[in-house]
């Protein structure tokens, strides 16, 4: 009985092995398909936003005191908003944007692994004295955070918040 469920698990491995190494051989033969970051995902506090959309700019400040400036953004729903973000520190920052409790969730893990690689459309990673940007779509209402997850950036208070008003 055990060999069999194992023998089935080694069947199960091998054939989703075969599945990707398909999958990927296919792609190769269709370079014209768009990659997969094409796909947006619609998380709960909007989705990653088109530049030809972008109905609004913002620009925040990041700096070494830990800080965004401003720290408080209101859209309303249904707005694809450009961020510019301007990092004047030393250091390496980032925003990512997010609900609260999956921004602590995520800034636990970036402490217990510093350097732990994380890219996503809501969330941009910008060098000392730089400027970087993403666009994304509020279109659920709500409240909302964003923060610089870097290991000791969260903790020391880089958070800001988002209020999206409903249509
Ligand atoms: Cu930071």
């Amino acid at each position: 009985m055990k060999f069999q469920s194992a023998l089935k698990l080694i069947t199960a491995c091998a054939l989703s092995i075969l599945a990707t190494a398909a999958f990927s051989h296919g792609d190769e033969a269709h370079p014209a398909k768009p990659p997969a970051a094409a796909k947006k995902e619609q998380k709960p506090w909007g989705i990653a936003g088109d530049d030809k959309s972008v109905t609004r700019t913002v620009t925040l400040t990041m700096t070494d005191n830990m800080r965004f400036s401003p720290d408080k953004l209101s859209f309303k729903q249904g707005e694809t908003v450009r961020f510019v973000i301007r990092n004047q520190g030393k250091l390496l920052h980032e925003l990512v944007i997010g609900t609260k409790p999956e921004l602590d969730a995520h800034a636990a893990m970036m402490v217990k692994f510093p350097g732990m690689e994380h890219d996503e459309p809501y969330m941009a990673h910008v060098p000392a004295g730089k400027s970087g940007g993403l666009v994304w779509t509020f279109n659920r209402a709500g409240d909302f955070d964003f923060a610089c997850l870097i290991a000791g950036h969260y903790q020391a208070g880089m958070v800001g918040k988002i209020t999206v008003t409903p249509r």
